[in-house]
């Protein structure tokens, strides 16, 4: 049987379904994957030096236009097929969306509840930690290259995003981690599985019992726990598996 009719028959049969997606999942619709997100004017800054709590303080207004042009450039782009066949698979089974990205794409394509473990870039929250969060268009400072300043405590506002060296929310990861258990198939789609500890989720999942689908064109570090890889791209190979 070929791969994608094995992937199909997985999925017929299962009860209950985790999508797990990184930054691949994203780079048809436009948006540079996160280690090529490096590229042009960024090309000489690590991500792991920008996106990170000393990388802001050491440079808010820069950290900040990192993520303003981020935000522009994702405000042009368009949820892709792979999108809009993940939004599909969730009426159809029992499906809960756990990514990694937070360019907010699967929210725009329809997706019921997506588990946002890094967070979403177009909401911002105090940076000393007063509490505040919000949109970041209701912030959005005269200057866009100036951090704008929390509302409520007038420290800095700081994306809502998790850096690395910060750990994911909570409620996040429970709800992520109880999907991951409770699946019969975990979907890994678009991700180089190096980020912990969101990459830790699909082995969870099939340690409590799922069948892993891993899904992208180039090998992945998860590639070694699929029971089946796909090798393609998302938005050709998730609509040939919901119709
Ligand atoms: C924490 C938000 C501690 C910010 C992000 C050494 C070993 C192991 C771990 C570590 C280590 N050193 C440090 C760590 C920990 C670190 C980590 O994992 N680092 C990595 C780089 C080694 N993790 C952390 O710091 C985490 N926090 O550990 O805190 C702690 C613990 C307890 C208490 C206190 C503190 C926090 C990690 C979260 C970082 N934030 N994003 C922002 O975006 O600005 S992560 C960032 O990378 C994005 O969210 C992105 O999604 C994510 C993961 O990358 P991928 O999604 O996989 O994207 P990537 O580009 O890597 O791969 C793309 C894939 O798509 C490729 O496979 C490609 O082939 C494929 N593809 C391309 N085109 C397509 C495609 N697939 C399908 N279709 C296509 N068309
Ligand atoms: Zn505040």
């Amino acid at each position: 049987m070929a791969d994608i009719d094995r992937v199909r028959e997985l999925l017929h049969g299962a009860s209950k379904v985790v999508v797990f997606t990184g930054a691949g999942v994203s780079a048809e619709s436009g948006i540079p994957t996160f280690r090529d997100a490096l590229t042009g004017l960024w090309s000489n800054y690590e991500a792991e030096s920008l996106a990170t709590e000393a990388g802001f303080t050491a440079d808010p207004s820069l950290v900040w236009r990192w993520y303003a042009s981020r935000r522009a450039a994702i405000r042009q782009c368009e949820p892709n097929a792979a999108y809009h066949a993940i939004t599909r698979l969730q009426s159809r089974v029992d499906t809960t969306v756990v990514t990694q990205n937070v360019d907010g794409l699967h929210a725009r394509a329809g997706a019921k509840d997506p588990i946002e473990l890094h967070g979403n870039i177009v909401r911002a929250r105090c940076f000393a930690g007063c509490g505040w969060r919000g949109d970041v268009d209701a912030l959005e400072a005269v200057d866009p290259g100036v951090p704008p300043h929390c509302p409520r405590c007038d420290a800095h506002a700081r994306p809502d995003v998790v850096w690395f060296g910060e750990r994911l929310s909570e409620v996040a990861w429970a709800r992520a981690e109880a999907a991951c258990r409770a699946a019969d198939v975990c979907l890994v789609i678009g991700t180089s599985g190096l980020v912990h500890p969101a990459a830790g989720l699909p082995a969870l999942a099939r340690s409590a019992g799922a069948s892993i689908v891993v899904i992208g064109p180039e090998a992945t570090r998860l590639d070694d726990i699929a029971e089946v890889v796909l090798r393609g791209r998302a938005g050709e190979v998730l609509p040939l598996l919901v119709s």
